[in-house]
């Protein structure tokens, strides 16, 4: 079975965008992948956080992914830093990786306008310990979002140079983009993101979500209820798309083109469908908070065998690098 690797920030609360570019997709593999799933909380270090929160965020972000269908029968999950070899690989990683590759990415870019006061050297690594995260089990597809794609084609760049200079040890791994690789925020303009607040989360009550639903920003250029709209410019249209069946969608675009249905309209619709999907995953997040020893044994089980896996990996790329073991 080919290997499946993919990772999550505790940066927040899960997001619609988390859910259907990368969580839902990832239940959908693990049907015909060997698939490892990571609560990346070294890379939500990189910037500030509130110190009290992070335990909960962890915690919580394990929640979601196995609310939302992940299954330890089917998969392995864990947290990234109860594998130390991430980060140690991620040293190795450094010293094949030019700094100009790194201050080329547009994340880095993005992050360190948000996060002026604090340009740290994580900010900029961040990819470089994503591809340890991947690399490490030599996992050859990742499942991301959009977002993510230009920081997996880094990581087939510090595989080729790895592999150039000490040996072939690493398979170069391509991403897997499922059908709605970049939802927007409900400002309908920048990527929906946990740490921009621009986000519908997947645990929020129902009246909050209809509120966020109602108020997101459409085709801007549909002002009045008498004017067409285009679908295709529509984010609420590409959330549609994740959620709504093949009759629904014919029916919101031939109304929105058509001025025959309003905003509104469109928005009942998708929402019918959102929530039915979404309310049962919400009833398995309050089971599993109230069994919280349950989701620390998967967790730990998901680190003690990963653990094998990164230590082989680690033995391996030592007597690559000629060390002395
Ligand atoms: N808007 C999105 N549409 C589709 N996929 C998305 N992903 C994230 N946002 C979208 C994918 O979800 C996976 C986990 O990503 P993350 O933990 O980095 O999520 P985030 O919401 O982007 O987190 P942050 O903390 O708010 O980070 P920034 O500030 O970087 O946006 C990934 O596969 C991602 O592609």
């Amino acid at each position: 079975m080919e290997k499946v690797f993919s990772g999550i920030q505790p940066t927040g609360e899960i997001h619609i965008g988390n859910y259907v570019g990368a969580v839902r997709h990832w239940v959908k593999l693990t049907e015909t992948y060997d698939c490892i799933f990571c609560v990346v909380d070294y890379h939500a270090i990189t910037v500030e956080y509130p110190l009290e929160e992070m335990r909960k965020r962890v915690l919580e972000t394990a929640i979601v992914l196995l609310a939302c269908g992940l299954s330890p029968e089917k998969c392995k999950i864990f947290v990234q830093s109860h594998v130390q070899e991430h980060t140690e690989l991620a040293w190795i990683f450094n010293c094949v990786t030019p700094i100009g590759d790194l201050e080329r990415m547009t994340q880095f870019k993005d992050k360190s306008k948000q996060h002026r006061a604090n340009i740290n050297i994580g900010l900029m690594d961040y990819p470089v310990l994503q591809a340890a995260d991947i690399l490490i089990y030599k996992a050859g597809f990742v499942p991301v979002g959009e977002d993510q794609v230009q920081h997996v084609e880094l990581c087939r760049e510090v595989a080729r140079k790895f592999n150039y200079r000490f040996g072939e040890h690493f398979p170069e791994p391509r991403v897997i983009l499922s059908v709605a690789p970049r939802i927007l925020g409900v400002d309908g303009t920048g990527k929906m993101s946990k740490t921009m607040q621009n986000y519908i989360g997947i645990l929020e009550d129902e009246a909050t979500m209809w509120e966020k639903v109602r108020t997101a920003v459409t085709d801007v250029n549909r002002v009045r209820r008498k004017d067409t709209g285009n679908p295709d410019i529509c984010n609420i249209y590409t959330i549609h798309r994740a959620f709504s069946g093949d009759d629904v969608l014919d029916e919101a675009a031939k109304g929105c083109r058509s001025a025959s249905i309003g905003c509104i309209d469109c928005k009942k619709m998708l929402f019918k469908n959102m929530w039915e999907e979404l309310a049962p995953v919400q009833n398995r997040a309050k089971d599993l908070l109230a069994n919280q020893d349950y989701v620390m044994d998967v967790l730990r089980e998901g680190a003690r065998s990963c653990s094998t896996i990164a230590k082989q990996t680690m033995q391996e790329v030592r007597e690559a690098l000629g060390l002395l073991i």
